[in-house]
């Protein structure tokens, strides 16, 4: 049984008909030294399901081929305009833009492909799709990404404050329960309606941008492992919980953490002037915020036994996590 690592790179090698220069691209993406979160997932999944990492292994490729298309196209000019990932040169600098984007859109047919090449049974492959094609899709990871895009001009039309009936009665209260943002978030909380409206917008794009691929993953190695619905409820239930702590954590590393061992540019969106869970809550209040919700996953894995313990190591290591 190959290992997530050599599925990978399995599934980079291309025939005559992919340019040398593209090929180099998406192996250089995907097969750099990322966390291997979102495919841990899948595999964690199928074993706290009773299945197989054989059974639930394409899943793990195809959703870190959507995860490495995001992370590329997300560090481009037009977004987040990025030189460094996963400790090295984002796929623009070190390529071009265009290569960049061309690679990018290849890895999202080809997880797809990956999908419907390596999942025998055609129903099950089609359900897999589903999911995947679903959470990488406008109403979840693009959404979520355009979202946050457009936030960074200031809050929507209806979330300003000035718009809204009684909203100054609101930041009032949301002020109350809010316990200690960082000084320099005071104004953003204001501009954006006060901390409960913040933190609403907040999770609404991280539950789309993060979270979605999260939840791919969990229901990805249920399916692949005939799981029953109730197994799939209650890994969602799981992946709502890790995917926001994961958040919650990647904001503090953004706050707290170097760039050398984060591999990425860090203090960025506080610079820019965007909401982060430390920003909005503080940085105690933050910590306190992603160990609730990381024990309100694990306590979502009790039906599983003892077949969902690397699911609970998991979510230890999401809160402990360094980079
Ligand atoms: C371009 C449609 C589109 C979406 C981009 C992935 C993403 C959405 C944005 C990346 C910026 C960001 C801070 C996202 C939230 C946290 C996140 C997904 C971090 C990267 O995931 P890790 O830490 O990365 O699992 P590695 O490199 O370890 O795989």
């Amino acid at each position: 049984m190959p290992s997530i690592e050599q599925a990978l790179q399995q599934a980079c090698q291309f025939g005559p008909g992919c340019p040398q220069r593209l090929g180099d691209a998406i192996r250089y993406a995907v097969l750099a030294p990322g966390k291997r979160l979102r495919p841990a997932l899948v595999l964690m999944a199928a074993e706290a399901c009773g299945g197989t990492h054989a059974a639930a292994m394409p899943g793990a490729v195809a959703v870190e081929m959507i995860h490495a298309y995001s992370l590329i196209h997300d560090d481009l000019p037009a977004m987040d305009d990025d030189d460094l990932r996963r400790g090295r040169p984002t796929v623009h600098i070190e390529f071009d833009e265009a290569t960049a984007i061309l690679a990018g859109d290849a890895l999202q047919p080809l997880a797809i492909a990956h999908l419907c090449r390596h999942v025998t049974d055609p129903a099950r492959a089609a359900q897999a799709v589903q999911i995947l094609a679903t959470a990488a899709g406008p109403e979840h990871l693009v959404g979520g990404q355009a979202d946050d895009l457009a936030a960074e001009s200031g809050p929507p039309p209806q979330t300003d404050s000035s718009d809204v009936e009684g909203a100054d009665e609101q930041v009032a209260a949301s002020n109350r329960i809010q316990s200690n943002p960082i000084e320099s978030d005071v104004e953003l909380i204001q501009r954006w309606g006060g901390t409960h409206r913040a933190l609403e917008f907040l999770e609404s794009i991280h539950r789309r941008k993060t979270g979605a691929l999260f939840a791919a993953s969990l229901d990805l190695g249920a399916v692949l492992s005939d799981a029953s619905d109730s197994q799939r409820a209650a890994l969602a239930a799981y992946a709502a919980d890790i995917g926001l702590a994961f958040q919650v954590v990647d904001d503090l590393l953004d706050h707290t953490a170097d760039e050398t061992r984060m591999g990425k540019r860090v203090g960025k969106d506080a610079g820019r002037g965007k909401l982060t869970y430390p920003g909005l809550m503080g940085i105690d209040q933050a910590r306190v915020r992603a160990a609730e919700l990381i024990e309100s996953a694990q306590q979502h894995t009790t039906p599983f036994g003892s077949a969902a313990g690397r699911l609970n190591q998991l979510a230890h290591y999401v809160l402990q996590r360094s980079h």
